[in-house]
């Protein structure tokens, strides 16, 4: 715990959904989902204007849709969300050399550490200007949380949601988060949190009275005393910048214990998918793949596999975590999964299979290549007209697919700069209509790219310091 709260969070708001409304200036204002679409379909994200009416992340899509029928429901476009993403990381990494991406849309920064004077004046105003230039670059809001500890600066950003920030005085937390239930601590799931409420705890405050001594009785040993020093505020975990870290995991506790196979394997599924994303983001790749399994009675073990060479294909992660999930006996039933990557290195060994795949994908595949070699190889682009996607029309231009069934789909025609558009109709194998790219959210010339020289001390040259991008992103729209 510091003095001073300089430990920043950053958490961009309902990020997928959020860049889909950018995207398409018909959503915006309106309740959008995206996710997997098919019958098994889980949620990724909602747009708040589609939580209003209880749809969340990882439920089925089919809840979803009864929910908020009038949602739109939209495919991810990851390529797009890691364009975003390297944008954010650039700032957060102007701002500090130690940056702990989490997720994509999500990271810690160690203010301390970038020398921003440890005030509360002084990093409120670098959280302010931060959200700015994020906005200004991406076109999308973040949520700042500045604490003194990782704990404290993840729920303050929770708090600020959405487009907002919180800042925690050092010396308020304790009287703060008393009145929280003990989920808000990190490594509390539902199953712990179920544990502690059997013996009537509920809150961080009473989980604090119990004392270490009863918590390690009800958790365990390390569990117990771990719980204990963050429910008195005690967090001196570092901010660790993912260069300097070993392995890259992540991991899910269940509400209820899960005993059907085949969800077990899409739970492993989408964790190494999760998992391949940090890695991503913190522009690692790694050679050996965890599977990290909790069974019904506490019995944990984890299994690995090392790869011929380092990897971020999250195909190749992917069936990695398949193979070893296969070795577990998990028909009992399992409470926590967990995917990490570890001996991470710096470059992606070329996939020599992938990049086959790729060269036989003719001119489209040749194209998007140059950009993506690994994502595109690994998910040949499939001629289906799926609900989101970009497509190119060669009299209409660039749009997006609506909805497609019975041999029809249909494009609405919009850019993220320009006014809401028309929606037309098509045969699915009308030869004007062709795949597209995602095209950049802030409009040309005013966007802040990720390789665009940046400043690494926090005040730039020129006198442009306190808005940097105010120029650009003031120049009025096409
Ligand atoms: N995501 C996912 N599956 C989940 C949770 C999240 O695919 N179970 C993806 C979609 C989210 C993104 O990760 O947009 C970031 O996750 P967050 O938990 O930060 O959620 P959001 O950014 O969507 O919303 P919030 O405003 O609550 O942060
Ligand atoms: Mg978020």
């Amino acid at each position: 715990m510091r003095g001073a709260p300089t430990i920043l969070h950053l958490d961009m708001d309902a990020f997928y959904a959020s860049a889909e409304q950018a995207a398409k200036p018909s959503l915006r204002g309106k309740p959008v989902v995206v996710g997997g679409i098919g019958p098994r379909g889980v949620v990724a994200t909602a747009s708040y204007e589609a939580r209003v009416f209880g749809v969340r992340s990882a439920m089925a899509t089919a809840q979803a849709r009864r929910l908020c029928p009038n949602a739109a429901y939209l495919t991810p476009r990851f390529t797009l969300y890691r364009q975003i993403s390297d944008v954010v990381m650039e700032q957060l990494a102007r701002l500090s050399p130690l940056v702990e991406p989490l997720s994509l849309d999500e990271a810690f920064v160690d203010l301390e550490a970038g020398g921003v004077e440890p005030s509360a004046a002084a990093v409120r105003a670098v959280g302010e200007r931060l959200r700015r230039d994020i906005r200004a670059a991406t076109g999308l809001s973040g949520s700042v949380g500045l604490a003194g500890s990782k704990m404290l600066a993840k729920i303050a950003s929770e708090q600020a949601k959405p487009d907002g920030l919180v800042l925690i005085e050092p010396g308020t937390e304790r009287e703060l988060l008393g009145p929280m239930p003990v989920r808000v601590v990190p490594g509390v799931g539902p199953a712990t949190a179920e544990t502690l409420r059997r013996a009537g705890i509920t809150t961080v405050a009473e989980t604090a009275e119990a004392g270490e001594a009863e918590l390690v009785r009800l958790l365990g040993k390390a569990h117990g005393a771990g719980l204990y020093a963050l429910a008195t505020g005690h967090d001196d975990r570092p901010v660790v910048a993912e260069r300097d870290a070993k392995s890259v995991s992540v991991e899910d506790t269940f509400e209820e214990d899960l005993t059907d196979r085949t969800r077990v394997q899409l739970e492993v599924a989408r964790l190494a998918d999760r998992c391949v994303q940090r890695l991503r983001a913190a522009g690692r790749s790694g050679r050996t793949v965890v599977v990290k399994v909790r069974r019904y009675d506490f019995s944990t073990l984890t299994r690995s596999e090392t790869l011929r060479g380092p990897t971020d294909d999250p195909a190749v992660v992917r069936e990695a975590a398949a193979r070893l999930i296969e070795t577990v006996e998990t028909t009992a039933g399992v409470r926590l999964l967990g995917v990490g990557v570890s001996g991470l290195a710096d470059y992606t060994q070329e996939d020599l299979f992938a990049q086959a795949a790729s060269e036989q994908e003719g001119e489209d595949g040749a194209r998007a290549a140059e950009e993506e070699p690994l994502e595109e190889a690994a998910a040949p682009r499939p001629r289906r007209w799926l609900p989101g996607l970009d497509v190119v029309h060669a009299e209409y231009g660039a749009g997006w697919v609506q909805g497609s069934g019975l041999g029809r789909v249909t494009v609405r025609f919009e850019q993220p700069w320009s006014e809401p558009g028309r929606v037309r109709t098509f045969a699915v194998d009308d030869p004007a209509l062709a795949p597209g790219e995602p095209l950049p959210l802030v409009p040309p010339g005013t966007q802040v790219l990720p390789e665009a020289s940046a400043p690494s001390a926090p005040s730039s040259p020129g006198g442009e310091d306190g808005a940097p991008f105010a120029g650009g992103a003031g120049r009025g729209s096409p």
